[in-house]
């Protein structure tokens, strides 16, 4: 998968060379191409911002600069994996950044990020950009950053850990906390490892009774519990039928 990113702070994204992402880029799985939106400005004082059109607080990124980063980005198509990228612009006003849209981006062939700092970007950048490839708007949840980079990096790494070859073991997804199956829209519940007693507290002893449909069951249970009283929001969205199966055959 190819990614571009442009963006004022490009050191921003500096821990994409770090850990799972960075050895993604290492094994050729993920190829990061990150542009400085200040290069594509032609005063002396590389300015991407003005005041706003009728007003108001606050600055807004002007055209000018995004449009020819973006023709710069699109220009590649010849040499990328796709013609042409998806485009994701975070912004707390987007459509919510779910494991479902993760899955969906690990899909595409080359992603395109434009991450805005200040009130946004004026607004006929993302209409013209959505006539030359697919733009999505999308938000990491329910509070305000003081830009889109951070929210680029929690995306990023969402989508890398799905494509192939990049985790270990291809089973780690299957018990995500989002992953479709049984245990979808369920919390993982608490993990344990050696020793046995550590501080005077035991692991539970059902985790080291060695039967696997009763270690399952109580793994069910406690990502039960561990939703209703985290997100009871997702109580509801629980495929009982699935929950069901899943129990009877273990
Ligand atoms: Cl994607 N960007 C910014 N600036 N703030 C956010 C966000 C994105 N998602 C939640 N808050």
């Amino acid at each position: 998968m190819r990614i571009d990113v442009v963006t004022i702070f490009p050191e921003y994204l500096a821990p994409l060379d770090v850990s799972l992402v960075g050895k993604a880029c290492a094994k050729g799985l993920l190829d990061v191409h990150l542009h400085q939106l200040r290069d594509w400005t032609y005063d002396v004082h590389k300015t991407v911002d003005d005041t706003p059109y009728g007003g108001g607080p606050g600055m807004v990124m002007k055209p000018e600069p995004w449009g020819l980063a973006l023709d710069a980005v699109l220009e590649q198509g010849e040499s990328a994996a796709a013609p042409v990228p998806r485009m994701i612009v975070p912004t707390p006003s987007g459509r919510p950044f779910t494991q479902d849209l993760a899955v969906e981006l690990a899909e595409e062939p080359w992603l395109l990020f434009a991450p805005a700092r200040y009130e946004g970007i004026d607004r006929r950048v993302l209409d013209e950009a959505a006539t030359r490839m697919r733009v999505d708007e999308v938000s990491i949840g329910d509070y305000v950053l003081a830009g889109g980079e951070v929210a680029v990096l929690v995306m990023v790494e969402a989508v890398a850990r799905l494509l192939p070859g990049v985790l270990g073991n291809a089973e780690s997804h299957r018990d995500d906390s989002f992953a479709p199956g049984a245990m979808a829209n369920l919390l993982e519940g608490p993990v344990y490892t050696k020793p046995a007693e550590w501080r005077g507290r035991e692991v539970p002893p059902i985790t080291v009774s060695g039967n696997h449909g009763a270690i399952a069951r109580w793994r069910r249970d406690e990502a039960l519990r561990r939703t209703s009283a985290h997100r009871p929001d997702l109580i509801g969205r629980i495929d009982p039928a699935a929950v069901d199966r899943k129990d009877r055959a273990l």
